[in-house]
């Protein structure tokens, strides 16, 4: 793709600067993350629910969702965010599920577009 844009190098008075076709730009919007909660057979329904009502602001309907997708699929998706609030929102979930002494686990995963 090519995009217009300034030569800003030259600061003689009067001239505007020539304008040039440059190609690639590297404007790229940074790489979003999943943060994926996992199954387990030991971590009760009613806390996953509580989990994603707390850290991830659903509601208790869409929480239920979330809860029952990841206990019939194996796995489900929390939610979408930038890299480091994805990976603040997975610590939450397994810190939160660790204290209470259940083996919810929640991890990462880059979106690709
Ligand atoms: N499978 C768990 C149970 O039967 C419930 C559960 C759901 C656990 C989702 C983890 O991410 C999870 N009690």
């Amino acid at each position: 793709m090519f995009r217009l844009s300034k030569d800003n190098n030259d600061t003689t008075s009067g001239d505007l600067g020539a304008v040039v076709l440059e190609k690639d730009p590297e404007i790229k919007e940074p790489p979003s993350y999943q943060v994926i909660l996992l199954n387990d057979d030991y971590t009760p329904m009613e806390f996953v629910v509580y989990v994603l009502q707390t850290v991830f602001g659903h509601n208790h309907q869409k929480s239920t969702e979330i809860m029952m997708e990841v206990h019939t699929k194996g796995m489900g998706v929390c939610g979408i965010f930038s890299k480091e609030i994805a990976e603040m929102m997975s610590y939450e979930v397994n810190t939160m599920a660790k204290d209470h002494g259940h083996p919810l686990l929640s991890e990462i995963e880059p979106l690709t577009d």
